[in-house]
């Protein structure tokens, strides 16, 4: 399905954004929250424990129905129930796009090219579960009968962010005396550093890769394979200690798998959605399997919310609809994730990947250039160490950054006054963002606090704040496993519905294909003695300075 309307922004509902940005922009959300005392009623909404507070951004009504004809001439819905029902919608690579399927609690077949996929998905599903039993429970034994005491998941990219930003945030539900590890890096220091951790024979290497030939998690994986062979020196251990994730089961038999230890997916995974596939193996090792599960069903919840719910009380289509309006009226462009739990550390990483590899893209899916912005720089940091780090450009620098806000109500670590200073600062910054101070109030202030005239206006300036910076506010009960799979699956829908705005394909990612391609041949140039010169002269340089300088290191390290 082509999108109706050829120029966007030429198109009606965009040329309505752009008159209502003229009348709005200088309105101060001071005065819109002085004006309605019931904007946070108004401007919120939930599904189960999560609540979507966004009466903090520069909307009113207007804003918002106007967003809306913007997401309908989109055709949201329409695009929305294609993905949804298995239709090829990755359109340059000619894939479904159902990582939805993979968390499908509900009895309806979905079908790829007329086949029902559900069984598949089910019989992979009760492998993870009947192998990762036998671990957690000891029955699954390395070669010399000693019990698996540490998962080492080898991946990068989507076999690593996904499973790597869960097992962090779940933490609270692991099974103490199982340790998860992740190795995604290149650079063997990550490795190394990672097998100074454990033991090779309570050890299992989980190699995640949906291809099995990515470079760095190939590299990874022969060289854990020597280490693990150097110390057992038992080529019928491997099987014992290595397992794998991918769509290619011939590669990983030809590694030395056990077939039987091979969990599958399917092409219509992409990496950066595939965390609920196979590829969660080591979550699902980590945290047991109704913990993975469980995962799954808050991710099924929030699916059945983007499907069911009026596009005007939908959590991901109003988070999508708002980042477009900074993104494209207000020319933002960043948008920043602030997790007031240090379990969700890692989320602004994973986040950045969702993001900006679905729709950091310049060609629209006619095949033409775009003339406005798509994908924003996603970043972030957990709170409260962002608040001494970066947050004084958000109160008072240049640029506008709107941000997500993301707070349990309940701490899983109920300790002393901990969580009233954390939350108390999550709603301290929010507001402070949204308010801002005026310079009376900043003159009122410093005269209260002793400074004379002078004093004063030397540093009044400084001390004043704009305000008028955008947030939203998610507020959960608590981060169990099914809250974490709603927040996640809220994200995706939230980048389908952009991908969609923007006339974009999200689910491919060329940037990080041509990526692999170059490495692979400079890699080959390195390892050739004498200079080189196929490549642009900085390039080359490189090439030839490190050859020169290191040449018999590199030759003696070289892969065979
Ligand atoms: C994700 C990307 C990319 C991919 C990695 C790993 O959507 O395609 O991040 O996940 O390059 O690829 P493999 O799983 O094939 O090793």
């Amino acid at each position: 399905m082509k999108q109706p309307t050829k120029d966007l922004v030429k198109s009606p509902a965009w040329q309505a954004l752009k008159e209502h940005y003229e009348a709005i922009k200088d309105v101060h959300m001071r005065d819109m929250f002085a004006e309605d005392p019931l904007r946070f009623e108004n401007f919120s909404t939930s599904v189960n424990d999560i609540v979507l507070d966004y009466s903090k951004n520069r909307i009113n009504e207007e804003t918002m129905r106007l967003l809306m004809d913007l997401a309908r001439q989109a055709k949201v819905e329409e695009w929305r129930d294609l993905m949804f029902s298995g239709e090829p919608i990755n359109s340059t690579e000619h894939r479904s796009v159902l990582h939805t399927a993979l968390r499908n609690r509900s009895s309806k077949p979905i079908r790829v090219n007329g086949r029902n996929v559900m069984p598949g998905i089910k019989a992979v599903l009760a492998h993870m579960r009947d192998f990762s039993e036998q671990v957690r429970s000891g029955e699954w034994r390395g070669y010399n009968g000693a019990r698996i005491k540490s998962i080492i998941n080898i991946g990068i990219g989507g076999s690593d962010l996904g499973p790597h930003v869960v097992c962090e945030s779940m933490k609270p539900y692991s099974q103490r005396g199982l340790d998860v590890y992740f190795v995604s890096n290149a650079d063997a220091t990550h490795l190394v550093e990672t097998l100074k951790c454990v033991e090779p024979e309570t050890s299992l290497f989980v190699i995640a890769s949906k291809t099995f030939t990515t470079q760095e998690t190939m590299l990874n994986a022969f060289s854990a394979r020597k280490w693990f062979m150097d110390l057992v020196g038992n080529e019928k251990a491997i099987e014992k200690h290595f397992v794998a994730v991918t769509t290619n089961v011939e590669l990983a038999t030809r590694f030395g798998i056990n077939e039987a230890n091979t969990f599958e997916f399917w092409d219509w995974v992409g990496g950066r959605y595939s965390l609920w596939s196979a590829i969660g193996l080591s979550i699902a090792l980590y945290l047991g399997m109704d913990h993975f599960e469980s995962l799954l069903e808050g991710a099924y919840e929030m699916d059945q919310h983007f499907l069911k719910t009026p596009l005007e009380e939908n959590i991901p289509v109003i988070m999508a609809l708002l980042g477009v309006w900074y993104n494209n009226f207000f020319d933002a462009q960043s948008h920043a994730i602030m997790p007031y739990s240090q379990y969700l550390e890692r989320l602004p990483d994973y986040l950045q990947q969702l993001d900006m590899e679905s729709n950091g893209k310049t060609i629209d899916r006619n095949g033409h250039r775009v003339n406005y912005l798509t994908g924003p720089i996603i970043w972030g940091q957990s709170g409260t160490n962002g608040q001494h780090a970066f947050f004084q450009l958000l109160h008072q620098g240049t640029k506008p950054v709107p941000a997500d806000f993301l707070i349990p109500a309940l701490s899983q670590n109920p300790l002393g006054l901990h969580h009233r200073v954390l939350f108390s600062n999550c709603l301290a910054q929010t507001k402070a963002l949204m308010l801002g101070k005026k310079y009376a109030e900043a003159v009122e202030e410093m005269r209260h606090q002793g400074y004379s005239q002078d004093e004063i206006e030397e540093v009044i300036q400084h001390k004043v704040f704009d305000g008028n910076k955008p947030t939203n506010t998610i507020i959960f009960e608590r981060l169990t496993p099914k809250t974490l799979g709603s927040i996640l699956a809220m994200y995706e829908h939230k980048v389908f519905v952009q991908g969609i705005i923007w006339n974009i394909n999200s689910f491919d990612q060329w940037g990080v294909e041509y990526g692999k391609v170059l490495a692979g041949q400079i890699q080959k140039d390195l390892s050739t003695p004498g200079d080189v010169e196929n490549h642009d002269s900085s390039t080359n340089g490189l090439i030839n300075y490190r050859k020169r300088v290191y040449f018999d290191e590199l030759d003696k390290n070289k892969l065979d």
